[in-house]
């Protein structure tokens, strides 16, 4: 008889954890949205990048807490329309939003899309967001709770520009206001203020911070961090736009004078290590936020995704900032933890796209699908596996306005894992071995042996969609660029 009960006990007892386990599963999980402005990957201690130390010890901390997509690509090279492809799950080549200089509203196809918070409120997400996330597509999304603002620069110094060379945002220095007083520093406090509250809902936390968008104005603590005799100039090789197609060369230098300019005047490490004091800056506010999360009760059911939106040139290929084709203007961060799902310290090299974020987190926390087509695709089988096997090719769609050049005519690029392939819409092609040529020296486009890689990447690009229509251009000025254009 006594046996029989404690059997009965058991199986009862064994019921109700498993009862239990189960309804603990069955949390709902939160989502904390980590977005940076211009973060290149030099954090990701890549030798042939950047030979010297990056200081950024919580971007290194998310990464080995869960999955740091160490191949992820942009959509688009510029904020507005990457930032709009990253909210939207859109590419560029299927809405026609290539280039800042573009309204995303005008799009016929992302008239009918949802941006992925609104789609989080929708589905029953409290949902709040802080600093930059979108540019300049206006959807009706509406936060649950008040945001610590928009994303913008840090008031100009009184005494600026603080550089021999500097000029507009191309300017960098020590900021003339306490560190608790910039915008980015209190887009951080605003999520740990989210994440500190009790919720009944699951919740969408958005923080995007802007920088290290120039200009480069940064706290005396972080600029000391990188003496200028710890600063090593990232590879430039000369001569090296000589093989390229003329569009080729228009985008590489378009920016130039920037940095040849802190290069005559004898500034260019400052530049760097503005560039670099910034980053830091920007960590030390992820960080807060992560710390207050961990500290939270809801840390173990929070997925935490960080991205920055496209890449940045400091001087490689002769280039100043961002909108090119090639790998220092694509390559972006991303790292993502699932708890329950992500293990520590893994690495993917699989090729994955800004696109997949929207699937992902759509997926992982079993959300209807938005009305749009979604263009990228769930990373959870990388999430559990980062060597699952994979389609690996991203794309980059892009538009340039110049004068002579048909602003209507669109730029392909194609990563995979051993070649860059650019399109420059005209006929014009780039290709790129990275496995012997990582800096994308040697333009093969034209070498016979390559004829079949030529193809084959040409077979993976997108049939683009024409850009919608440019905002206000002066056709008389030729080259100036839109007011909106010269902020972003
Ligand atoms: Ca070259």
């Amino acid at each position: 008889m006594r046996s029989i009960k404690f059997l009965k006990f058991t199986i009862v007892y064994s019921f109700l954890i498993s009862f239990a386990i189960h309804a603990e599963e069955k949390k709902p999980m939160n989502v904390l949205f980590l977005a940076i402005d211009d973060l290149n990957t030099w954090v990701l201690s890549e030798p042939h990048r950047y030979g010297g130390k990056v200081i950024a010890p919580n971007l290194r901390k998310l990464a080995d807490e869960g999955v740091l997509f160490k191949r992820n690509y942009c959509a688009s090279p510029k904020c507005s329309p990457s930032r709009t492809s990253v909210i939207s799950g859109v590419a560029p080549w299927v809405s026609g939003v290539y280039q800042n200089s573009q309204t995303p509203n005008n799009s016929s196809v992302l008239q009918k899309a949802v941006e992925i918070r609104k789609h989080f409120q929708n589905n029953g997400y409290y949902t709040v967001s802080s600093g930059k996330i979108g540019h300049g597509w206006k959807t009706d999304f509406k936060a649950d709770a008040p945001s610590s603002g928009r994303g913008t620069r840090d008031p100009y110094p009184p005494n600026g520009p603080l550089s021999p060379t500097g000029k507009g945002e191309q300017d960098w220095g020590l900021i003339h206001i306490p560190e608790s007083d910039m915008n980015d520093t209190k887009h951080a406090v605003f999520a740990i203020r989210e994440l500190s509250k009790k919720h009944d809902k699951p919740f969408f936390i958005a923080c995007g911070m802007f920088a290290p968008h120039m200009p480069w104005y940064v706290p005396q603590n972080y600029l000391d961090m990188y003496p200028l005799d710890s600063i090593v100039k990232p590879p430039i090789k000369e001569g090296d736009l000589d093989d390229m197609p003329e569009r080729g060369k228009a985008l590489a230098l378009d920016r130039t004078n920037v940095y040849r300019d802190a290069v005559a005047k004898g500034v260019y490490k400052n530049a760097l290590q503005g560039y670099l004091a910034s980053t830091t800056y920007v960590d030390t506010q992820m960080g807060r936020v992560l710390d207050a999360l961990a500290a939270s009760p809801y840390k173990d059911n929070t997925i935490v995704i960080l991205w920055s939106d496209h890449g940045f040139h400091l001087g490689e290929k002769f280039h100043w900032q961002k909108g090119t084709m090639w790998e220092e203007g694509t390559h972006s961060l991303l790292s993502i933890k699932v708890p329950g799902m992500t293990k520590p310290k893994q690495i993917c090299n699989q090729i994955v796209s800004l696109l997949d974020i929207y699937p992902t987190l759509n997926e992982l926390c079993e959300l209807p699908n938005p009305p749009q087509e979604l263009s990228g695709k769930s990373l959870i089988p990388l999430l559990k596996d980062v060597k699952h096997p994979w389609d690996n090719a991203a794309i980059t769609g892009y538009t340039f306005q110049k004068p002579n050049l048909d602003e209507t005519d669109v730029f392909l690029s194609v990563r995979t894992p051993d070649f860059r392939y650019i399109n420059y819409g005209d006929g014009t092609e780039e290709l790129y071995n990275k496995t012997t040529d990582p800096n994308e020296y040697n333009n093969l486009a034209s070498n016979p042996e390559y004829k079949e890689q030529i193809e084959k990447h040409r077979a993976l690009l997108p049939k683009p969609v024409k850009p919608t229509p440019m905002k206000i251009r002066n056709k008389k000025d030729g080259d100036k660029k839109s007011k909106k254009d010269k902020k972003n």
